[in-house]
C-alpha cells in the first residue's frame, strides 16, 4: 500500500472540489426530487399501454439516475485521491485487460436489457389490434383535429380534397363523396367519444402539413402525414375527458391545436353518436 503523503494546498483544492462534487450531487438530488413531486407533468396513466411505456421510463430513470450518481461519485473520489498541481507525469499503462472488459461489457449488457424491454414494449404497442377493435378516423388540419366514425355500415365513404368546404364554412370539412353510398351514414366530429376498455384503432390522416396525434394521458403518439393513412391502437380504460395535442410543430397556430378525447360507457358513446348529425 502506497504511503498516502500529507495534504499539500494541491491536495487540499482536491479534497474541496470531490467534497463540492458530492454536495452539488445531494443537492441536486434532493431539489430535482422536490421539484417533481410538485411539478411531475406525468399525468395519470388511462391506458393499457401507458402502464407498460411507464414502467419503461421508470425504469430508465431509475438505472441512468444510478449510473449519475456512481459516475460523479467515482469522479469526486479520483479529485479526492489525485489532486496534484500538475508538474508531475501521469501514469501510463498500455492496456488493461480486465479493466477494458468491465468498462465495455457492463454497459453493455445494461444497454441491451433496457433497449430489449423497449423493444418488446414497441412490440406490444404496434402489434394488430384485437379483432373487437372499434376504428375511428382522426384527420389533423391547420389547426384542430376531425373524427370520422364510418356510421352503421362499419364502413369508412371515399374522401375526396376538392370536396372539403373552405375553412369556416359548414358543410363538408371532411371531404366526403356524396356519390359513395358508404359515405352517407359516416359521422364526421370535432370531438372523439371512446368506449372504457375497448380496444380502438385510429386511421389518422393530414389535410396539410405534418402534425402529430398525442394523447398524453394514453400514452399515445403518432405522426399525421399528409398522403398517407397511419394507423394505430390502444385501449383506455379510465372514463374521464382528456386532452388531444399537436406535438409536430405544424405552424403559426399549432399552440391552439387541441381536442378533446372522452372516454365513457359504450351505450354513451352510442347515444352521443346518435345526436351528431350525419
Ligand atoms: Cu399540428
Amino acid at each position: 500500500m502506497a504511503e498516502i503523503p500529507a495534504p499539500t494546498g494541491e491536495r487540499r483544492t482536491g479534497r474541496l472540489l470531490a467534497t463540492l462534487i458530492v454536495v452539488m450531487i445531494v443537492l441536486g438530488g434532493v431539489g430535482m426530487t422536490l421539484l417533481a413531486r410538485r411539478h411531475w407533468w406525468m399525468l395519470p396513466v388511462a391506458s393499457a399501454h401507458g402502464v407498460d411505456v411507464d414502467r419503461l421510463i421508470y425504469t430508465t430513470f431509475a438505472v441512468t439516475g444510478i449510473v449519475f450518481v456512481l459516475v460523479h461519485l467515482l469522479i469526486a473520489g479520483f479529485v479526492w485521491r489525485y489532486g496534484a498541481h500538475g508538474t508531475g507525469r501521469a501514469a501510463y499503462w498500455h492496456d488493461d485487460r480486465t479493466l477494458e472488459l468491465t468498462y465495455t461489457l457492463v454497459p453493455a449488457a445494461v444497454l441491451v436489457t433496457l433497449i430489449s424491454m423497449g423493444a418488446v414494449v414497441w412490440a406490444r404497442v404496434h402489434s394488430p389490434a384485437p379483432a373487437d377493435a372499434t376504428v375511428v378516423e382522426v384527420r389533423a388540419e391547420q389547426f384542430g383535429w376531425l373524427f370520422r366514425y364510418p356510421g352503421p355500415d362499419g364502413i369508412f365513404g371515399r374522401v375526396d380534397p376538392a370536396l372539403i368546404s373552405p375553412p369556416g364554412k359548414p358543410g363538408n370539412p371532411m371531404g366526403l363523396d356524396p356519390a359513395d353510398p358508404a359515405s352517407a351514414d359516416d359521422i364526421v366530429t370535432r370531438e372523439l367519444h371512446l368506449a372504457v376498455n375497448r380496444p380502438v384503432r385510429v386511421r389518422i390522416r393530414s389535410k396539410d402539413v405534418i402534425h402529430s396525434f398525442f394523447i398524453p394521458a394514453f400514452r399515445v403518439k403518432q405522426d399525421a402525414v399528409p398522403g398517407m393513412t397511419v394507423e394505430i391502437w390502444f385501449t383506455p380504460t379510465q372514463e374521464g375527458s382528456y386532452e388531444i395535442a399537436c406535438a409536430q410543430l405544424c405552424g403559426i397556430g399549432h399552440y391552439i391545436m387541441r381536442g378533446k378525447v372522452t372516454v365513457e360507457s359504450e351505450e354513451a358513446v352510442l347515444t352521443w353518436l346518435a345526436q351528431q348529425s350525419h
